[in-house]
């Protein structure tokens, strides 16, 4: 698949600083320290309805991630993948009536709409589950082949017990797992399993729904984890640097993902840190697709909303705090763009040397965007109140903005 158009990241004076992230697996945060080319998978949508802004917050945490280790002049080597195809979507479609491929294309085409007007970096490689299938298939075979997975009435399972580090991303016990597992696409319940929580890697063929040919699986389709999983080994290999995607993907996602890369290759880990955005919410509850709480990026540009203030508005929180959206969220965050495009509107004013280094510090720190965005704040006061003489400042701070924050003043 094709992704979308990258903004330019303006270069800055000095060099950024190594990021310090929390790391899921070890519940603590860890200094990552990437080669020249830093590795990082993001978990991409499941293209059944349109971008809102909690799919926006967790996409714009490890968009801060790219922007961080650019700055530090390292190459960043960036995979995401779409499911498109997969149960919720193929429900969506029945329900409405629609060509799932035609769903799945609407909706990923709006995606990078979204990505490119919030300037979010796309990745190098974008990739379907569908096209990724022809790769899933021999890593399903291999396991099997080595008692990693087994067959229940023709869909073949993967057992967690292949994986000596099973339990290690998300750290929770049995019973959270098996409440979990049920209430995100596993289904613990099924007897005939070795163990309630082993998720499926391949379905057998279903009527009425695409099937592929799966060589000696026979045909059907790829489960989820593993999807993610041969895109990232084919893409990345192992102990890349960052897996991400919102908090509910930890478990079962990560985990189950971790460990069928784990026993295909008897290496350990799968990613050196699993980092994880929160959850952000609409009156009380999760926004999500499924309860239908949403407010899409799309709906908020077809209204006019800058897309400047959307970004700002996600990254006026704590990527890992789950938080909600407000009309006062993007109330504040208009009004802030406003402020600082009429601070850089200046010729001149007040020395943003020490600004540079407060921004790289606060998103080096955990991506700690609330800190930058007040320093940012500092500085557009200082220019209000009493301005300044140095001429090169407005323009690097821009540059500053757009750069490590993908705002464009
Ligand atoms: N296709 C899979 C990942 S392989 C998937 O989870 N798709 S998704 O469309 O449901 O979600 C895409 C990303 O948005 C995931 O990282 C998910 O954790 C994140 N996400 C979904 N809902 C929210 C929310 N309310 N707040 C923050 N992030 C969210
Ligand atoms: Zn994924």
């Amino acid at each position: 698949m094709h992704a979308w158009p990258a903004s330019e990241v303006p270069a800055l004076p000095g060099k950024g600083r190594d990021l310090r992230i929390h790391d899921t697996a070890t519940g603590g945060r860890i200094t990552l320290d990437p080669g020249p080319v830093a590795r990082i998978y993001v978990c991409g949508i499941t293209p059944y309805d349109a971008t809102h802004m909690g799919h926006a917050a967790t996409y714009n945490a490890f968009d801060l991630v790219q922007r961080v280790w650019l700055d530090t002049k390292r190459q960043v080597h960036y995979v995401q993948n779409v499911t498109d195809v997969d149960d919720p979507l193929l429900e969506r479609a029945v329900r409405d009536g629609e060509d799932w491929t035609a769903l799945a294309e609407r909706e990923t085409a709006l995606f990078r709409e979204d990505m490119t007007a919030l300037r979010m970096l796309p990745p190098k490689h974008y990739i379907g589950a569908v096209e990724a299938i022809p790769g899933i298939v021999p890593l399903v075979e291999r396991l099997r082949d080595a008692g990693a997975a087994y067959e229940l009435e023709g869909d073949v399972y993967f057992s967690v017990e292949a994986d000596p580090h099973f339990g290690e991303v998300s750290g929770l016990d049995a019973e959270a797992m098996r409440l979990l597992s049920a209430e995100r696409g596993g289904d613990p319940e099924r007897v005939g399993k070795k163990n309630p929580l082993d998720p499926m890697l391949w379905m057998a063929a279903r009527e009425g729904e695409p099937s592929w040919d799966g060589g000696s699986l026979g045909a059907g389709r790829p489960g989820w984890h593993i999807e993610c999983v041969a895109i990232a080994l084919d893409h990345l290999g192992m102990g890349f640097d960052v897996q991400g995607g919102g908090s509910d993907l930890a478990f079962p996602h990560h985990e189950m993902g971790a460990s069928h890369a784990q026993a295909l290759t008897g290496e350990h880990p799968f990613a050196r840190a699993y980092v994880h955005a929160g959850m952000v919410g609409l009156d009380g509850e999760k926004m999500s697709k499924s309860r239908g709480n949403l407010v899409f990026v799309s709906t908020l540009r077809r209204e006019g909303v800058d897309p400047a203030a959307i970004r700002l508005a996600l990254l006026s929180h704590h990527y890992r705090s789950d938080w909600e959206w407000t009309d006062q969220v993007l109330a504040d965050a208009v009004a802030r763009l406003g402020r600082w495009r009429a601070a850089v509107s200046r010729p001149d004013g007040p020395s943003a040397d020490a600004l540079v280094e407060e921004v790289r510090e606060a998103l080096a720190d955990d991506l700690d965007a609330a800190t930058a965005l007040a320093a940012v704040d500092r500085w557009a006061e200082c220019q209000r109140s009493e301005g300044g003489t140095d001429e090169g400042a407005p323009g690097l701070v821009s540059r500053t903005v757009d750069a490590l924050l993908g705002v464009a003043l």
